[in-house]
């Protein structure tokens, strides 16, 4: 093996080290201080082994290794270091981890290759500080416009440009990624689910990734005082909003296996024990790997917030965040990922992702794969969050074997 395990583990220990919670979980909020600690790191790295890094349209970070045609489209490889509140040390920082290291013995070794090389770390991937996911990756596509992004704020209405500057992101490159300058991306990740565990295997090939709709549902009624309001002439927004977030359950539950719906968000104003609530706004986030089921399942949500708000005096809106519909994983990239990984001994177990990811993004434009390796007990999205090393060194060996097969 190429891939030095240690070194992989050097970079997971120095990139959590630039933590927001320490104690309690990882926490890195794109833009943050954490997280440009997390980025000038693997800035460092790259620039040791001669590689320079620019920020890209939507402050994602782009780091080149020339090949011998440097006008040729590029061989993306990367992740995210942006984590949800609390997360967890490997989601995303994984396949930075395991591209660094891939990049190094690229560098180390001068093995060949014609197209550049990419190794990328895409912005606001979690959608934890601006409240849209996959936004790095969807500006870089142009699949969210110019100014859509200038409209993102974050929870103190700093906009995503306000805080990119203020973290001293300047963007040296507003090419938008198309497919004449990008060839294929591809990203290891953790699976966050318990699949390869329980299959024994040590990588998994992702065919498919799973559709998401994330929208923020507000349901206003009338604060008032909590001791002289009779219960009948209540406009009581949390009333409304609590029958709803159970609705979304029973609308998940009604699909069986493919979908899944999730209240993660729930604010309520003017949040005190004597007032009746007269605004309660929450997050709902929905995911199917069918796109029409993906779709009625929103419009079931819709459905019941419409009439509970009817049914009891309330104010209802629904706006919707980040969405992205399923999204096959290219065949041909699969199948080489496969031949790889058999050549190391290894019988990756081909899957879907539940989870979504930038690659998703980016598959809408050039073809893409993904490798997963295994995630203790399925847990992520908390501290329990855990991938052995050994896996990640594996999944890196057959990322870089990959990566170099499609930029010769
Ligand atoms: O929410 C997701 O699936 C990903 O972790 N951003
Ligand atoms: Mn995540
Ligand atoms: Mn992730």
């Amino acid at each position: 093996m190429r891939i030095r395990t240690e070194r992989i583990q050097k970079d997971l220990d120095a990139i959590n080290a630039f933590n927001g919670t320490p104690g309690k979980g990882v926490t890195r909020f794109t833009f943050s201080k954490e997280h440009q600690g997390a980025l000038s790191y693997v800035v460092e790295e790259l620039r040791r082994i001669g590689v320079k890094c620019t920020f890209a349209l939507g402050g994602n970070l782009r780091g080149r290794v020339d090949g011998s045609d440097p006008s040729g489209p590029a061989v993306m490889m990367g992740s995210h270091l942006d984590t949800v509140g609390e997360g967890g040390r490997f989601d995303g920082t994984a396949g930075v981890a395991a591209a660094l290291e891939a990049a190094r013995i690229i560098k180390e070794e001068a093995l060949f290759h014609r197209l550049p090389i990419d190794l990328v770390v895409f912005a606001e991937e979690e959608g934890g500080r601006f409240g849209w996911g996959l936004l790095g990756s969807s500006a870089w596509t142009g699949r969210i416009t110019a100014d859509q992004l200038a409209k993102i704020r974050d929870r103190e209405g700093a906009g995503y440009g306000e805080a990119m500057e203020k973290a001293g992101v300047k963007i040296q490159d507003s090419t938008l990624l198309h497919r004449d300058n990008l060839k294929a991306m591809l990203e290891l990740h953790i699976e966050q689910g318990r699949i390869l565990e329980s299959r024994n295997a040590a990588v998994g090939i992702v065919e498919a990734i799973a559709g998401i709709k994330q929208v923020i549902v507000t349901i206003e009624g009338s604060a008032d005082h909590a001791g002289t309001t009779p219960m009948d002439l209540r406009r009581d927004a949390m009333q409304g909003a609590a029958r709803i977030i159970a609705a979304v359950e029973t609308v998940a539950r009604q699909e069986g296996e493919g979908g899944v719906a999730t209240v993660g968000q729930v604010f309520c104003e003017p949040g005190q024990a004597n007032v009746i609530p007269g605004l309660v706004r929450f997050s709902v986030d929905v995911r199917h790997s069918d796109e029409s089921r993906l779709r009625a399942m929103a419009a079931g949500v819709a459905h019941v917030a419409e009439n509970v708000s009817k049914a009891r005096n309330l104010q209802c809106r629904i706006e919707v965040k980040a969405e992205a519909e399923p999204v096959e994983m290219t065949p041909g990239i699969c199948g080489l990922i496969e031949t790889i990984a058999r050549k190391k001994g290894v019988e990756p177990v081909r899957m879907a992702s539940g989870a979504g990811h930038d690659t998703g993004i980016i598959a809408k434009i050039c073809d893409a794969g993904m490798i997963f390796v295994p995630s203790r007990g399925g847990r992520s999205h908390c501290a329990e969050e855990f991938t052995e090393v050994e896996d990640i060194a594996l999944g890196a060996e057959i990322l870089l074997d990959t990566v170099l097969a499609l930029a010769r």
